[in-house]
């Protein structure tokens, strides 16, 4: 017999970005992020152009115009019943270019009235510093998270919008799935390895701005608790877990090492230094870190609070392939005892529950599930409804498998659906990936009336909420 194991004050809520939504990519003075420089197409994350192709479509400048529709839209989330609502700030609308040393006051003004609008409705505000729009600007004339100076230009931004939102926001993520920054370096950390010269380049390149950002992400934690010392702040990881593809001992370790590496990430931001099986990476990979002093004493004084992170699927692993994140589209072998989406990736709730278990062994640190969802194809039937069961099924098998890590004594704080609204999908700039409970009338070439309509799954994650996880 099911029963609701959720605790009274859990937080749930809905996920996302500013570069996925908000559309309004140059108004009121923003400046263009690594997210506006990537046109659509299923290998967008990989490289992107530093000047925009006149012939190319691209999704995020216009997103659903969530910047001019914001009201509509959080009147929306208010009536599904959401306690919490993730979104990150667009670091180009505070900082243009990045190196600036004052912010820009429109930008600021439009998350003063998005924040403002949210408390009206009683909706707490989970904000992502960095959703993989690092200002394009910083990595044409910087090179990107490589160069240590994004550190103090990061660090100006973040403590400019602390101070600004003090009063609105208490929870808060540094960057957005930040090992993606080894998966996916261009979009996650706006550095290119395309040029490196080998695997050592490659992996330098990649660890160096690791350090700078786990840097970077610490001094934000220092100067947010100083801040607001209520401040919640959390780092951010893609954490879908890898499994071995067959008992073959080889495909168990090699799964286990690969896990180490997203994992390497919440470790050093969790535990605040790094952990003793990365000296061997440096060794057998002849990387050098440029680690000021002062650095590795900051990264143990500004660890995280909580670890967010966003879960999907799993993935299957086989020794000597090569293996990317959720983003990243290579998500390994075909597993035999899961179905897939339409987009290939394995529906797994008891992945979830694993997940939430190992996390929770791992650090004994709150969870704050900031990801989970499912793009589907959805048609609107001869009426014009859409009627979405697989997204029903697939939120009903999860929130059933989060009810189970909390009776595994996992402690997990919320749950924001991602997309609870159609957006523009990160892995591909497709509109037709739809996550929402809300349809957004607008297609993969950027036409459509941006007209927004609930879908069936849209009363379905109401009532959820409304018997906090009893009725599934
Ligand atoms: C994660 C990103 C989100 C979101 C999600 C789903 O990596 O943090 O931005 O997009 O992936 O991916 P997609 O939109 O490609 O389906």
């Amino acid at each position: 017999m099911y029963q609701s194991n959720f605790p009274e004050n859990f937080l749930w809520g809905g996920a996302i970005a500013a570069n996925q939504a908000e559309g309004a990519y140059l108004e009121d003075g923003k400046g263009m992020s690594i997210a506006d420089a990537l046109p659509m197409g299923k290998d967008r994350v990989y490289h992107f152009s530093l000047e925009l192709d006149p012939e190319k479509h691209y999704p995020n400048h216009e997103g659903i115009d969530f910047y001019h529709r914001y009201e509509e839209d959080i009147a929306l989330m208010a009536e599904l019943g959401l306690k919490c609502f993730r979104t990150s700030i667009a670091w180009t609308r505070i900082f243009p270019k990045g190196d600036e040393l004052e912010p820009n006051e429109a930008g600021l003004q439009f998350y003063d009235r998005l924040f403002a609008l949210l408390k009206s409705y009683n909706i707490e505000p989970i904000i992502t510093i960095s959703h993989f729009e690092t200002p394009l600007y910083l990595v044409k004339e910087y090179g990107g998270w490589k160069n240590r100076q994004l550190i103090d230009f990061y660090e100006r931004y973040a403590k400019v919008v602390f101070e600004r939102y003090k009063d609105q926001v208490t929870y808060w993520m540094t960057f957005n799935e930040i090992n993606h920054a080894h998966t996916l370096p261009l979009i996650a950390a706006g550095v290119d390895i395309s040029q490196a010269k080998d695997e050592t380049e490659k992996l330098n390149i990649i660890y160096q701005a690791s350090h700078n950002m786990f840097v970077a992400s610490a001094k934000a934690v220092i100067a947010g608790k100083k801040i607001n010392p209520d401040f919640q702040i959390g780092c951010m990881l893609s954490l879908s877990p890898i499994y071995p593809a067959s008992t073959n001992p080889e495909d168990v370790f090699e799964s286990y090492q690969l896990r180490r590496r997203s994992l390497f990430y919440s470790d050093v931001q969790l535990r605040g230094e790094y952990p003793g099986y990365f000296n061997r990476i440096v060794k057998e990979n002849d990387i050098y870190l440029d680690i000021q002093p002062g650095d590795l004493e900051t990264i143990k004084e500004g660890t995280c609070d909580y670890l967010g992170f966003s879960y999907y699927r799993s993935s299957l692993h086989r020794a000597g392939t090569k293996i990317l994140g959720n983003t990243g589209g290579l998500i390994g072998e075909k597993n035999p005892y899961l179905k897939e989406t339409a987009w290939g990736w394995p529906i797994d709730p008891l992945g979830f529950r694993y997940v939430c278990n190992e996390l929770t062994d791992r650090y004994q640190k709150p969870l704050f599930v900031v990801e989970n969802g499912i793009g589907l194809f959805d048609q609107a039937d001869e009426v014009g409804e859409f009627n979405d069961p697989d997204r029903m099924e697939y939120l009903k098998e999860h929130v059933m498998a989060m009810n189970e890590a909390i009776e595994d004594g996992c402690d997990i704080i919320g749950y924001t659906w991602w997309g609870p609204i159609d957006i523009v999908s990160a892995g591909t700039g497709e509109m037709d990936k739809r996550y929402g409970f809300v349809y957004v009338d607008r297609n993969n070439d950027g036409e459509g009336t941006l007209e927004r309509k609930k879908k069936a799954s849209f009363d379905y994650y109401k009532q959820i909420i409304e018997t906090n996880g009893a009725n599934l």
